[in-house]
C-alpha cells in the first residue's frame, strides 16, 4: 500500500527507531508474508498457477487488487491470470451468474445458504480438471471470499480439500465511532480521529483505504462516523460533502456510512423554533435533509440517534415518546431504504428507580410500535460496558422489534488502551447467555441474529477503538478486539478461542510455540481485569468522568447514579446492590427462570453476586471463604494473573521481533502497576467498612487510602465534554 511506502521512506531517513516499532503493527492482521511451511508452499504454488477472476464493478476490482497484493506476498510471486474458466488447475473466482452453468449446478444447494454476502470456497473435480472455486451470489460475497481465502493461506491451512460455505448471520455489522468534529474521540485512547474533516473532501488520507480494507476483511459493512453525543453541523452541506468523500472511499469495500443525528438539528442548523417530532415543519425538514443526503450518497445507511440520554435532546423535550422520535426519522429515510438506529441507553435524573432498570422500563412497552426500518440498539448489559455485566434484560423481551447489540470495543472501563484485555471473551459470554424468553436455549446470539423471533433486520455495533495512532488501536493487542468484534458480528456463534487463534496467527506467527501460550494469555486476560477491577459482580466503581482508575469512594456528584457509592452500597453490614424483590427488583425484568437464579445468592454464578445482592461481610462463598476474604483474594488473583501474563510474554520472546516484544512488555508493566493500584485502593476503602484484616496471600498496600483518593487526572484521555 502507498501508505506503507511513505512510512518506510520516513523511517529510512529518520533515526527514530520507535517508528519502526509501531510500523510493525500497522498492517493489522493483513500483513501477509511468504509461506514458510515447504509442503504448503508447494501446494499453494500449484494451486495458484492460473487464476480466472471476474471483472466488473468497483467491489470486484477491490477483490482483484487484494488478491494480487496478498498472493504476491504469500507465494512470493505475481500470480498468473487466465481468461479461460476451465484451464488445468485453475482457481476460478466468479459470481454464480458468471460461472459455467454446469459448474454452477454442481455447487447446487450450497448457494441457497449464501444470501447476498456469503461465499463458497470449494475444491472440486469437474470435467476432468481440479478446480478451486470461489463463488458468491453477489460482488461483496466475492470480496469477502477473497479475504477469507487469503486468511487461510496466511494461517497455513491446506486448501486441497476445502469446502467452505460461509455467510454472515447478521445484516448490519457496524462500527460506531464516537469521533468529534474537532478530531477528539470520546472514550478514544488511540490518538485523534482518523477523519481529517479540515482536509476533506479533497484530501483522501491513504489510511481511509487501509481502514476500509481492514473492515472488509472481517465483514464489517457499516460505519457511523460521528459521536452519538452529536453535533448538528455534520448535517450541513459543508460537512456532507466531506462525508460523501469518505462514503466514496468506503463503497468499493462494501461499507455503508451512517451519521449520528442530533435531534435538535432542525433548530440548530435549520432555523426552526422547535424540533417536536409531531410538528409538520420539523418532519418536512428531516424529509428534505434525508433527500439531500441521498442525493450525495445514494447508499447512505441512515441515522444513529442518542436521544434524551445524558443531556442529549430528544422527543421527550416536547412530551413525545422515543417512538415518535424514531418513527419521524424512519419516515424520512424510508423512501431511500435507510434505517434508524435508536439507542436504548437511557436513564434519567428524574427517575429514582435503579438505573439498571430504566432502559427496559422505558422501551419494552413500545414493542411493536416502531416502524419497520427502525432498530433499537441496546448495550450488552443494563448499566454501561463494565468489565462484567449480566446480559441486558431487553434482549428477548421485545419480540416485535429488531434489537441491535452494542458492544464497546474501546476500553473505557477496561484500562484504556494500556491494558491487554481480550474482549471477544466478554462478547462471547454475553452472546451465549440464555434469556429463556422462548424456553431454554434462547440465547442472546439468537436474539441478535433474529432467529429467536424471526426478525427481518439484524445488527451488531461495536464502539470503535480506532484512532490515528500508527498501530490504529493504541495497544497492539487491542487490534484483536476490533478483529474479534468483526468476526462475531459475522457469526455470533464463533468461539473466542478460535478467534484468538486466527488473529494471533494472522498478526504474529503460525508457530504453535508462540500461538498456544499467547492464546491462553488472551483468553485469561478478561478475567484478570474483572478480578483486579470489579470482582464478584462489583461494578461502576471507577473514578468518575474519565473512568481512569478506581474511585469507589466518590459520592458527592449531583446525580446519585453517577456516584460509585450508588453501585457498591458498602456499609458496616456488607456490600452489594440488592436487585432482588427485597431491593430494586431488577431481576423481575428477566424471564422467570433467570430471575429465580439471580434472586438466589446460593444459585447465582458468583461472578454476578454483588450485582444482585447486598450481603454481609462474613457471608460464606461457595468455596467456604467469607465474602470479605473472597473479595480480597480476587483482587490479588487479578494482580497475579497480570504477573502470569508477563511471564508468558517473556517466554515467547524468541518468536517475535525485539520491537514487538518490547512494546507489549512495557505496556504490561503499566498494567501490573495499575492492577496493584486497583487492588490496594479498593481493598483499603472497603476495609473501612468491613473492619477486617486482609487474608493471607494478599499483599499489604504500601500507600494509604488518602494517597489514592488524592490522585487526580484532569488530562486523562478520552474525556467527553461535560453537558452539565
Ligand atoms: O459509557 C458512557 C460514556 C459516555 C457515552 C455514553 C453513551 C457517548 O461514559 O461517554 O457517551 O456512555 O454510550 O452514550
Amino acid at each position: 500500500m502507498a501508505i506503507r511506502k511513505i512510512l518506510l521512506l520516513y523511517i529510512l531517513f529518520s533515526s527514530n527507531l520507535v517508528l519502526c516499532q509501531t510500523l510493525e503493527n500497522y498492517d493489522l492482521w493483513l500483513g501477509y508474508s511468504k509461506t514458510e511451511n515447504p509442503e504448503l508452499s508447494r501446494e499453494y504454488q500449484e494451486l495458484f498457477q492460473f487464476i480466472y477472476i471476474e471483472n466488473g464493478n468497483e467491489i470486484l476490482a477491490t477483490a482483484q487488487k487484494e488478491l494480487i497484493a496478498g498472493l504476491e506476498k504469500i507465494l512470493g510471486d505475481k500470480p498468473e491470470f487466465t481468461t479461460v474458466q476451465n484451464s488445468k488447475n485453475t482457481v476460478i473466482i466468479a459470481k454464480r451468474e458468471n460461472l459455467d452453468r454446469s459448474l454452477a449446478e454442481k455447487l447446487g444447494t450450497d448457494f441457497n445458504a449464501l444470501g447476498k454476502d456469503g461465499f463458497i470456497l470449494k475444491r472440486t473435480l469437474w470435467d476432468g480438471k481440479q478446480l478451486t472455486i470461489l463463488t458468491a451470489n453477489e460482488d461483496l460475497g466475492i470480496l469477502y471470499g477473497v479475504f477469507r481465502m487469503l486468511h487461510l493461506l496466511q494461517t497455513e491451512q491446506s486448501l486441497s480439500e476445502i469446502h467452505l460455505v460461509d455467510a454472515p448471520k447478521i445484516d448490519l455489522r457496524m462500527l460506531n465511532h464516537w469521533d468529534n468534529l474537532d478530531r477528539t474521540v470520546e472514550r478514544g485512547y488511540a490518538g485523534f480521529s482518523l477523519w481529517n474533516w479540515q482536509k476533506l473532501p479533497e484530501y483522501i488520507d491513504p489510511r481511509y483505504i487501509d481502514y476500509a480494507r481492514a473492515n472488509a476483511s472481517i465483514g464489517i459493512n457499516a460505519v457511523s462516523l460521528t459521536n452519538v453525543n452529536a453535533n448538528a453541523l455534520i448535517l450541513t452541506p459543508m460537512y456532507l460533502e466531506k462525508v460523501e468523500a469518505l462514503a466514496n472511499v468506503f463503497r468499493p469495500y462494501g461499507i455503508k456510512v451512517f451519521l449520528t443525528a442530533r435531534f435538535s438539528a432542525p433548530m440548530e442548523i435549520g432555523g426552526l423554533e422547535t424540533a417536536d417530532p409531531l410538528n409538520q415543519e420539523v418532519q418536512n425538514w428531516w424529509n428534505s435533509k434525508a433527500g439531500e443526503i441521498y442525493d450525495r450518497i445514494p447508499d447512505f445507511g441512515g441515522f444513529l440517534v442518542k436521544a434524551n440520554s445524558e443531556g442529549q435532546p430528544g422527543p421527550q423535550n416536547y412530551d413525545r415518546t422515543h417512538v415518535d422520535g424514531a418513527n419521524m426519522l424512519a419516515k424520512a429515510l424510508k423512501p431511500h431504504n435507510g434505517n434508524v438506529i435508536w439507542r436504548a441507553f437511557v436513564y434519567s435524573e428524574h427517575d429514582a428507580d435503579d438505573r439498571a432498570k430504566q432502559a427496559y422500563s422505558e422501551f419494552v412497552p413500545y414493542d411493536g410500535t416502531f416502524m419497520e426500518n427502525v432498530l433499537v440498539q441496546v448495550k450488552n448489559g443494563p448499566i454501561d460496558f463494565q468489565p462484567r455485566e449480566p446480559f441486558h434484560p431487553m434482549f428477548g423481551a421485545m419480540p416485535k422489534t429488531p434489537l441491535m447489540m452494542e458492544f464497546q470495543i474501546t476500553q473505557e472501563y477496561l484500562g484504556f488502551s494500556t491494558h491487554l484485555v481480550y474482549l471477544p471473551k466478554l462478547f462471547e459470554e454475553v452472546l451465549d447467555s440464555d434469556t429463556y424468553r422462548e424456553g431454554k436455549g434462547s440465547t442472546v446470539a439468537k436474539v441478535i441474529d433474529g432467529s429467536l423471533h424471526q426478525k427481518k433486520l439484524t445488527g451488531m455495533a461495536g464502539v470503535a477503538n480506532i484512532g490515528n495512532d500508527l498501530n490504529w488501536t493504541g495497544h497492539p493487542f487491542a487490534q484483536a478486539n476490533w478483529y474479534g468484534f468483526g468476526r462475531l458480528a459475522w457469526d455470533p456463534y464463533l468461539s473466542s478461542e478460535d478467534i484468538a487463534d486466527e488473529w494471533l496467527r494472522a498478526t504474529y506467527s503460525n508457530d504453535p510455540k508462540f500461538v498456544e501460550p499467547v492464546r491462553a494469555m488472551l483468553l485469561m486476560s478478561r478475567e484478570a481485569v474483572v478480578n483486579y477491577m470489579n470482582p464478584l459482580g462489583l461494578h461502576h466503581i471507577f473514578d468518575t468522568g474519565h473512568h481512569y482508575g478506581p474511585g469507589p469512594w466518590v459520592s458527592e456528584l449531583s446525580r446519585p447514579e453517577w456516584n460509585p457509592t450508588y453501585y457498591h452500597r458498602a456499609n458496616d453490614k456488607g456490600i452489594g446492590f440488592d436487585r432482588t424483590p427485597s431491593g430494586s427488583n431488577a431481576t423481575a425484568q428477566y424471564a422467570p427462570e433467570v430471575a429465580k437464579i439471580f434472586n438466589n445468592p446460593k444459585a447465582i454464578p458468583e461472578e454476578y453476586l454483588l450485582w444482585f445482592h447486598h450481603l454481609p461481610w462474613d457471608y460464606k462463598l461457595k468455596n467456604g471463604q467469607t465474602l470479605w476474604n473472597g473479595i480480597a483474594v480476587k483482587y490479588q488473583e487479578g494482580v497475579d494473573q497480570v504477573e502470569g501474563m508477563i511471564a508468558t510474554w517473556e517466554s515467547v520472546k524468541p518468536y517475535i521481533s525485539e520491537e514487538q516484544f518490547r512494546e507489549v512488555r512495557m505496556l504490561l508493566d503499566i498494567q501490573l502497576k495499575e492492577a496493584k493500584w486497583w487492588r490496594d485502593a479498593c481493598l483499603l476503602y472497603f476495609q473501612t467498612f468491613s473492619k477486617k484484616e486482609l487474608p493471607d496471600g494478599v499483599e499489604k498496600p504500601t500507600k494509604t487510602l488518602e494517597y489514592f483518593k488524592s490522585l487526580k487526572f484532569p488530562f486523562a484521555p478520552g474525556i467527553r465534554p461535560r453537558w452539565d
